[in-house]
């Protein structure tokens, strides 16, 4: 392959993509697709509450944002790998440690699929998991209190891309590596040695059911592809995983072009029973691995960090019976199961079909070894022998497929921005409709479920030029309500969101609702530096290290006049919310602190550390509007010569 043939295809595949990308930025009249009584099916009139909770990641934010729908309301801001000024997270004392990993403190990622934990292949309400893309993490938040309680790092990972999608009863949240990385002891290898050197790992978090605790049990090392997204089975196909791979051609260089030669790519079946069954017998070997375990503990309220040492790995060179690729058209990005578990839709971003794999004839095919030949030693089933049927002329860009329960699938599609109805027994297209612009994910309200039960479907677009007020250079990111209980799919809202909305997962509010805590029972504190009462607070002083016991209850701070700090000290407030009401935090920020804030709750105790500058008074008062006398919660600090 020479410079110029690369450089031709590239030109080429560009200007398709230019081309067919422009044709869907032309701004439409929006009227013409709004269903006429839009404004009545998404008014949530003022102290009624919506019906759907939404959970979309945050994308480069690193956080997650829920929303109501069908209003499109924000709620709330769930803080998980980036700091967030507006809580003290990741500034306060306890949560530091949830940001640690084995590359220090990382107060930033790039967080893109939420997924809601299931049982019986059904949302279940207690915990999100979330990835982090970029320093390779998987993070739990509890449903009942909207909290990160636990961020896992991932070893021999690069991207984590294809994560965390969780089994059919969240036995594993299971994660892929994007990037094929050089893996175990020695990584420092040339670049040039991808195909020798670079593996693929996917892992398998194991999630106690009675606590959500998380634990990496073990790694499956893999072929050195770029693995892009995962679906877990369900109903037939539970045992199994579906991941999605490109760059078969194991480039390491220019793979807009060199990735994209090979007319199929993958998609990766993994038998992870078979797999756990090997464990169980002891065929796990351990490998060197440095990663960091951090959680966070509800009666301390702080989070600690575990350093791990090992993991154990099996490798399928030499089981040959966990996985197998299944060919699929050009740069598959999406590996959705249906309802049932029977078909896996493949959705090859440069095809013109969308692959429906069947897998009856996938287990069929592995019997009578219907195989076309091995990639790195994993068996490649003959495309024929695995397919169901294609999906013709959906639309240009595939992406992602979820599910109705009228039998319908729903896929977007990024180049024509539009979401593709149909039918999944058929395979016929039976209804369009446009996305402004460049739909990713989209989302069907319990989409993913084995009964789904939405009646709406939200696009998660790229681009919102011309669709809401502008503010500069850098425009919002957006979401779009679709009404899917008609024949025809119908637009009712658009509404914007924090950071991109890679993916989300939505549910019905019952679920959540019925686990909500209201606040922290303060008798269950066993906060090392909380005071429960007003007795209970003091000033003491090691050598240069302060520790204020505080409280704080409507009206006022205890103690409010703090003196003996000398120019030098680090000075630790502990500050003890003693409220036991639903929604009364209260606030504490010091003039020149170096962190952010902290936001109290009801029974809990947080830690902003401090180290004055200068000597002088420097006042402290509660940040959050708590009552008619909130403006009278306040102090001074003294702070003296050394
Ligand atoms: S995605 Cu992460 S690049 Cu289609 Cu899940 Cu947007
Ligand atoms: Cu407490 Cu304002």
């Amino acid at each position: 392959m020479n410079i110029s043939t690369n450089y031709t295809r590239l030109m080429m595949a560009t200007a398709v993509l230019s081309v067919t990308f422009a044709t869907g930025c032309k701004p439409k009249k929006a009227e013409s697709v709004v269903s006429g009584d839009a404004a009545q099916k998404v008014y949530v009139a003022p102290g009624k509450l919506d019906e759907v909770y939404m959970f979309a990641s945050g994308g480069f934010s690193g956080q997650v944002a829920a929303y109501g729908l069908p209003s499109g309301r924000l709620l709330k801001v769930i803080p998980v790998f980036a700091q967030n000024p507006e809580n003290g997270w990741g500034y306060s004392e306890e949560t530091k440690a949830m940001l640690n990993t084995s590359h220090g403190f990382i107060p930033w990622d790039d967080a893109h699929h939420p997924q809601l934990s299931k049982t019986d292949g059904a949302d279940d309400g207690r915990w999100l998991f979330i990835n982090g893309n970029n320093t390779p993490r998987i993070a739990r938040i509890n449903l009942a209190t909207f909290k990160t309680e636990e961020i896992i790092e991932l070893p021999n990972s690069g991207g984590n891309h294809s994560s965390p999608y969780c089994t059919e009863n969240t036995e594993y949240v299971v994660a892929g590596t994007r990037f094929s990385v050089p893996i175990g002891g020695n990584t420092d290898v040339p670049i040039s040695t991808y195909k020798e050197n670079f593996r693929g790992a996917l892992s398998f978090v194991n999630v106690d059911q009675a606590n959500g605790n998380m634990n990496l049990a073990f790694q499956l090392l893999v072929p050195g592809v770029d693995y892009d997204l995962v679906r877990s089975g369900k109903g037939v196909s539970h045992g199994w995983m579906f991941f999605t791979c490109y760059n078969s051609e194991q480039a390491n260089t220019l793979l807009e072009v060199n990735a994209s030669q090979r007319d199929k790519d993958f998609v990766m079946a993994v038998n992870w029973k078979k797999a756990e069954e090997y464990i169980k017998q002891g065929k796990g070997k351990k490998m060197p691995a440095t990663y960091y375990h951090n959680k966070y503990d509800e009666k301390t309220h702080s989070a600690t960090s575990n350093i791990m040492k090992e993991v154990l790995t099996l490798d399928t060179r030499e089981l040959k019976d966990i996985v197998y690729f299944l060919p699929c058209p050009k740069s598959p990005h999406g590996a959705d199961v249906s309802p049932d578990g029977e078909s896996i839709v493949a959705s090859g971003k440069l095809a013109a079909t969308i692959p429906v794999f069947s897998f009856k004839k996938i287990t069929e095919a592995i019997a009578n070894k219907a195989f076309e030949g091995e990639f790195d030693a994993v068996p490649v089933i003959k495309y024929e022998a695995a397919l169901r049927g294609e999906v013709q002329k959906p639309g240009l860009g595939p992406l992602h497929t979820e599910f109705d329960d009228k039998g319908n699938a729903y896929t977007s599609m990024f180049v024509s921005s539009e979401i593709v109805k149909w039918n999944l027994k058929t395979l016929e297209v039976v209804d369009r409709i446009p996305t402004y612009y460049s739909i990713g994910h989209l989302c069907v309200v319990g989409g993913d479920n084995k009964k789904p039960y939405g009646k709406y479907v939200i696009a998660l677009n790229k681009i919102t030029k011309d669709r809401y007020l502008p503010t500069g250079p850098e425009l919002t990111q957006s979401a779009q309500l679709i009404d899917i209980t008609g024949e025809k799919m119908s637009l009712l809202l658009d509404f914007p969101t924090i950071g991109e909305p890679h993916y989300a997962q939505a549910c019905a509010a019952d679920i959540i609702l019925k686990n909500q805590k209201k606040i922290y029972n303060l008798e269950e504190n066993h906060h090392p530096y909380a005071a429960k009462n007003e007795k209970e607070t003091k000033i003491t002083r090691n050598g240069n290290r302060v520790d204020v016991y505080m409280t704080a209850i409507r009206s006022h701070l205890t103690p409010d006049n703090i003196e003996g700090i000398k120019l030098g000290d680090e000075v630790y407030f502990h500050v003890t919310n003693l409220e036991q009401d639903w929604d009364v935090p209260h606030g504490f920020a010091i003039k020149g602190a170096e962190n952010s804030e902290l936001l109290v709750m009801p029974g809990e105790t947080q830690t902003i550390k401090w180290t004055p500058k200068a000597t002088g008074v420097f006042p402290f008062y509660c940040t959050d509007f708590c009552s008619a006398l909130h403006q009278e919660m306040q102090g001074y600090a003294r702070v003296s010569p050394a």
